[in-house]
């Protein structure tokens, strides 16, 4: 048995993505965060929120936390998907109260003075943090690494901060499609290389985040969000055939068919508003599902969110390719009790195998 095949047969999260029966695991995005006192108290330790991103030992420890509290069946890499324009040497930092802040590209000028070397040089205390928390956990916690997926780190790069109308980002898209494309094509370069390492240093499933794919028309979606996650998904797998990897490309609906076809990814992470019946008829006979309970039905918690996770229960589990995950992050004022009712509530709506 390899040690691939060993870590399949261990893992619920591995199982279910690669189609094998076996209990439902459950991790939710943003698991690790301000909604956690032991979070909020390592956080003031570290200083910036990069500070923290790029101190291996303070890392693994935040990304550890939420896997001690409720037991859940993987740890997602405590990072940011905004490490790789700081990578790159764009300038980046977050702003208590407003979020990430980069000084936004102007042109092609600026774009020419980007370097994906940076990805695996600045990047090292990453890399460090998952060879830690592999060490740490048990084989059957998965430790899941992660990246922006080109799109949604270009909209970042292009507005300089969160962003209501995108009417920047899509200006480059729309007009100026020479050094978009240029954009687009070194994010690729620099988000392969990073997933690549990540894997090689314990990464055992890779998440692409697009959080802001429902923006564009369906013709610049298939140009600038499919078509750049296969390229992407093509290059991990030549590498590492039996990683899988799971899309988040929010919003994107009735596109989410093709797009999973389409870009060879081993699952999809719906978001909320994914009719269930639809995902398990339409995306779940080839392709794992992961969702996706509303992050606000989490924070308002009792019989709503009862009501919520055992009709995703009902429509999803027992079948296997299937991930309980949230439909977006967790909301930073959410009880943590919630999380440990919810957690508790899936394995016990679980009827497919017992845990041992
Ligand atoms: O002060 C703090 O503690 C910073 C808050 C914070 C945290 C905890 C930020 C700033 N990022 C993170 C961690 C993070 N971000 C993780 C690892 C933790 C985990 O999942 O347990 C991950 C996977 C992300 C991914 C991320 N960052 C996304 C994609 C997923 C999503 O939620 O849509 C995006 C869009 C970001 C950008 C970002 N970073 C931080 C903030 C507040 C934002 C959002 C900015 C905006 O509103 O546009």
């Amino acid at each position: 048995m390899t040690a691939v095949d060993a870590s399949v047969s261990i893992s619920p999260l591995l199982q279910a993505l690669n189609g094998r029966m076996g209990p439902t695991p459950v991790w939710l995005m943003r698991q690790a965060g301000r909604y956690l006192p032991e979070y909020r108290e390592v956080r003031a330790r570290a200083g910036g929120f990069f500070d923290l991103c790029y101190n291996p030992g303070l890392a693994c420890e935040v990304a550890l936390q939420p896997i001690r509290r409720f037991g859940l069946d993987a740890a997602i890499l405590f990072s940011d998907i905004l490490v790789i324009p700081d990578a790159l040497g764009q300038g980046v930092r977050f702003d208590e109260g407003v979020g990430p802040v980069l000084s936004p590209l102007s042109d092609g000028r600026a774009l020419a003075a980007l370097d994906a070397d940076g990805v695996e040089r600045r990047l090292a205390p990453v890399f460090e943090t998952l060879e830690r928390m592999r060490g740490a956990l048990p084989p059957e916690t998965a430790v899941i690494g992660f990246s922006g997926a080109p799109w949604t780190i270009a909209v970042y790069m292009l507005e300089g901060r969160a962003s209501r109308e995108f009417l920047i980002a899509k200006s480059w898209v729309y007009g100026r499609r020479e050094e978009f494309s240029r954009l687009i094509a070194l994010l690729e370069e620099a988000i392969s290389r990073y997933l690549i390492r990540q894997v090689e240093s314990g990464a055992q499933m890779l998440q692409l985040f697009d959080t802001w794919a429902m923006v564009l028309d369906d013709a610049a979606f298939v140009e600038w969000v499919e078509k750049p996650t296969a390229r992407i998904v093509a290059r991990v797998k030549a590498r590492f055939p039996r990683v899988p990897v799971v899309a988040f490309p929010r919003g994107a609906g009735a596109s989410l068919e093709g797009f999973a076809r389409r870009t060879g990814v081993d699952g999809i992470s719906i978001d909320t508003r994914t009719p269930l019946a639809w995902a398990r008829d339409r995306l779940r006979p080839e392709t794992a599902v992961q969702g996706n309970l509303d992050p606000c039905i989490l924070r308002i918690g009792g019989p709503a969110m009862r009501r919520a996770a055992a009709a995703i229960m009902a429509a999803l589990s027992g079948r296997g390719r299937f991930v309980f995950n949230l439909g977006h992050g967790i909301l930073p004022d959410t009880p943590p009790d919630h999380v440990a009712e919810l957690v508790r509530l899936v394995r016990e709506l679980d009827t497919t195998t017992e845990r041992s």
